[in-house]
């Protein structure tokens, strides 16, 4: 039986794909911060579903993640670095530093260095499927998108490149980049404001945690030689904007 770690398992992506893998006949390990959440997810997936709460900036936590595991949960097949945020859309110089922080050290630190702590263990049994969670925000800009969408570039980047290093090895790297999706909680927190978020929703038929989750489900399941490297999703109802240009103020000399 397969066991896949699924970050941030305590609501949207995180929660269907842990729900869908346990339908798939996968054994899952659940992380997030809110531990009722994850004992709540836990109640409803039984014994296929194992629940792990975890800060993705603690750092020394998830350096010793594996460790901290029962024996028979540690040979981890799959890891889906789904745990990230948005915080804010206002523009670069008006920005929080401290919202820039708390992205960069989830979405880039806690996911690095969960990545790096699993490898050698994948590495040593040849086997492991490391599926990132991107964004279209790491390949489009946007205004607001700044420190979030270059997390995400990270975060595609970073997957191509142990593709390469893993090269040799039975082991496969895919950057899923999903656009605009609804039904979680991304941007009510990115938003702090429950209306403001639905209001992005109005009018639209968005991507949905299912439609995530049957995606992974997917990309995981394909024949040992299929390494799919990316996939970009986006609802029918979004396409990526033009190049903008400035006529109101005249920058010659
Ligand atoms: C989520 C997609 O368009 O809000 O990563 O950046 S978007």
């Amino acid at each position: 039986m397969m066991t896949a770690l699924v970050t941030g398992a305590s609501a949207g992506f995180g929660r269907e794909i842990a729900r869908r893998l346990v339908r798939e006949g996968m054994r899952v390990i659940g992380v997030a911060r809110r531990e009722a959440r994850l004992e709540a997810l836990a109640a409803e997936l039984g014994a296929s579903f194992l629940s792990a709460a975890c800060d993705m900036r603690d750092i020394s936590a998830i350096t010793h993640f594996e460790n901290s595991l029962p024996a028979s949960w540690r040979d981890i097949d799959i890891l889906i670095n789904n745990a990230g945020l948005a915080l804010g859309v206002s523009k670069a110089q008006y920005s929080h530093w401290a919202d820039w922080a708390q992205m960069i050290e989830t979405n880039i630190t806690g996911l690095t260095a969960l990545t790096h702590a699993l490898l050698p263990r994948m590495v040593a049994r040849r086997r492991g499927h490391i599926v990132m969670m991107g964004s279209i925000a790491g390949r489009y800009p946007y205004q607001g998108g700044n420190v979030y969408g270059a997390t995400k570039a990270y975060v595609a980047q970073f997957a191509a490149n142990l593709r390469t290093d893993l090269l040799g090895l039975p082991i496969r790297v895919t950057n899923i980049a999903p656009g605009l999706c609804g039904g979680s909680e991304f941007s009510a927190v990115r938003l702090a404001d429950t209306e403001a978020a639905a209001a992005i929703y109005a009018g639209t038929t968005p991507i949905t945690p299912i439609d995530i989750a049957e995606i992974v489900s997917w990309v995981v399941q394909q024949p040992a030689h299929v390494n799919v490297n990316e996939i970009e999703v986006m609802p029918v109802c979004q396409a990526a904007g033009g190049l903008a240009i400035d006529r109101s103020t005249n920058h010659a000399d």
